[in-house]
């Protein structure tokens, strides 16, 4: 059997530190040192620094990239894994300098993690098996004096803390052990190259909580890909590592180790203790005694060391503050390009209804709307003489009233206000239908558009269910005021004597035939159709009621109303766009109160 042997660089404190240790002579806080009691931690302390991280992890939780742009899913998964180290670790760390130093174990799937964390302790504290993964719930060892320090929820707090062992992933199974110094706990961690998400994941969170990295590979593994972006990531943020090479074929010790070592160089981890665990026969489950001492003999030294512990954790520390300013930085320029993707999507929303009013707009002017139904009933209440009686005799108005109602025959001065209703009310929800299609087919252009619209019930891409009822309302509301208009033009002494004489009706009517008559042509001819035969009413009294000052400004009154109401109701339609984009878009302030909270946490540094 062969011994394990002792790693050629173990690192060194590259400084003195000047924050509080846990040097058993000076305990901080007035505390007792970790070890010499069992009192519990103190309550977190505070400190300028601290108060800047805890404001940028609410800025940090608080952006939200839910638009789905390039880069927001990473931004997401990096927002949230900040959050979490800055939880689990950073901010734990920060207020309890004097803290036990967590080791995680952590590396390949079935590399033997916890086979060393149980050989190290002498004990099966985590079960190691044959299925892989077997490790799905954490497991932390410590001294039993050290107990303290991870029984609360000072560090991974997510985790529930458990007294036995399980395969839950928000669990960390804690127990104790005597052959480990006071001072530097293990924490036994799931594959960080999972074939289940939830180790994976669990496994990221918690080396990104470790004071130390015992990174575990094998002589058949130690060359996979995913294990070495991992120690990459620990490399980029300064991590304290050590690297355990597992299970090596006896007589490969120098070949093998030399090779790591060539690619740790290359990984600019040239300087990493590595630890070479020779193949062995395990008893009880456990590697012979031998084999494991220089390491179990390497973390004694690092816990009685309290200048080099605090080193350690003080690198490591520090690595994972250097990180928070570009992470931070990338969350920023995501934030902004949400903002910037949800502006592109709000406008194209708001060009297809500001294309729909001027289509409706359009659609009033050119007078198509004088056409078909509408002019047909114009022709019937012109041709019938009942514009001229209506104008000229407000007894026949009555009197046509009275008939109308005894033979069951609706006055033609009503059926051409239903005929107008009903034709405006086509023109503005044709409008909207096309500027609802047209809106939903430009947001399906990105990706981003597509999945707002696949996130909602409501079919966008169509009118609300009940506009067709509110356009109509509308449309009579209009009908109503332009009468309204009328009465009131009546009775101010501006009016014109023809307007007074003629009644509110029948005026309003022809002011809104006139609404809907082409500006700069007074509707005498075909367009308001009085050729057919039109022997009471001769074109002259339709030449001066529709070249009348008084109809024109009353008529370019009432367009510009239907044109507010319209525009009011086709803003309704593109509310809904911006309702959905503003439930999922992130705002400019999110942007720059992530820029604050990091410009914030260097001053406090
Ligand atoms: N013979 C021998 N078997 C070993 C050695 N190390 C681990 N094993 C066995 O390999 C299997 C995996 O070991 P574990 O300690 O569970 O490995 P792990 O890295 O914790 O695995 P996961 O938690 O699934 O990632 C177990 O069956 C162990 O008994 C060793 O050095 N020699
Ligand atoms: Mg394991």
């Amino acid at each position: 059997m062969t011994a394990g042997r002792s790693p050629e660089h173990v690192p060194a404190p590259t400084s003195r530190i000047t924050t509080t240790t846990d040097d058993v002579a000076t305990p901080p806080h007035g505390l007792p040192a970790p070890g010499s009691s069992e009192e519990p931690v103190a309550p977190p302390s505070g400190g300028a620094l601290a108060d800047a991280l805890v404001a940028l992890r609410e800025a940090v939780a608080a952006a939200r990239f839910q638009l789905d742009i390039p880069g927001a899913q990473g931004a997401r998964e990096s927002g949230a894994e900040l959050v979490r180290q800055l939880d689990d670790y950073v901010l734990p760390r920060l207020r309890r300098l004097d803290a036990p130093l967590l080791t995680v174990v952590g590396g390949s799937t079935g590399a033997g993690k916890s086979t060393v964390v149980n050989s190290l302790v002498r004990e099966q504290v985590t079960p190691s098996g044959v299925l892989r993964p077997t490790t799905r719930s954490p497991v932390l060892v410590c001294h039993p004096d050290d107990l303290r320090w991870f029984s609360d929820t000072r560090v991974l707090p997510e985790l529930t803390r458990t007294s036995g062992s399980g395969t839950d992933h928000r669990t960390l199974h804690l127990v104790t052990s005597p052959l480990l110094h006071p001072g530097l706990a293990l924490l036994d961690a799931p594959d960080i190259d999972s074939v289940v998400t939830a180790n994976r994941r669990l496994a990221t969170q918690l080396l990104a909580a470790a004071d130390l990295w015992l990174f575990v590979t094998t002589a058949a593994r130690y060359a996979d890909a995913v294990p070495w972006d991992v120690l990459q990531t620990a490399q980029e943020r300064g991590t304290a590592l050590a690297v355990l090479l597992d299970r090596v074929p006896p007589g490969a010790e120098d070949d093998i180790s030399a090779h790591l070592r060539e690619m740790l160089a290359a990984h600019c981890l040239g300087g990493t203790p590595l630890f070479v665990v020779p193949e062995s026969a395990l008893l009880d489950g456990l590697l012979p005694d031998p084999v494991v001492a220089p390491l179990r003999g390497w973390f004694s030294d690092l816990a009685r060391d309290a200048a080099h512990r605090a080193a350690v954790v003080r690198r490591t520390l520090d690595g994972a503050l250097d990180s928070i300013g570009p992470r931070t930085a990338g969350l920023a320029a995501q934030a902004r390009a949400q903002v910037d993707a949800a502006a592109r999507l709000r406008a194209d929303a708001h060009a297809a209804y500001e294309g729909a009013v001027a289509d409706v707009d359009e659609g009033m002017r050119d007078g198509s709307l004088l056409r078909g139904e509408v002019l047909a009933r114009w022709q019937e209440f012109v041709g019938t003489g009942e514009l001229l009686r209506t104008l000229q005799d407000r007894v026949g108005r009555l009197r046509d009233r009275l008939t109308a109602a005894i033979t069951g025959r609706p006055q033609p001065g009503t059926e051409l206000t239903a005929a107008l209703e009903s034709g405006v009310a086509l023109l503005v929800d044709a409008a909207a239908e096309r500027a609802a299609e047209r809106a939903a087919t430009s947001w399906r252009t990105s990706a981003a558009g597509t999945a707002l619209l696949r996130s909602t019930d409501a079919r966008l891409d169509r009118s609300s269910p009940n506009l067709r009822d509110a356009i109509e309302r509308t449309v009579r509301d209009w009908q109503g005021a332009v009468l309204d208009l009328v009465r009131r033009e009546g009775a101010s002494r501006r009016t014109n004597a023809r307007i007074a004489a003629y009644g509110v009706n029948a005026t309003g009517l022809i002011v809104m035939i006139a609404v809907f008559a082409s500006t700069a042509f007074i509707p005498t001819g075909a367009e308001v159709g009085v050729a057919g035969g039109t022997t009471l009413l001769s074109q002259k009294v339709l030449e001066a009621l529709f070249g009348d000052q008084a109809v024109r400004a009353l008529a370019d009154e009432a367009r510009a109303d239907l044109r507010d109401r319209v525009a009011a109701l086709l803003g309704g339609e593109e509310g809904r766009y911006a309702e959905l984009l503003a439930a999922h878009a992130t705002d400019l302030r999110d942007a720059e109160a992530l820029e604050r909270a990091a410009g914030a946490v260097e001053a406090a540094r």
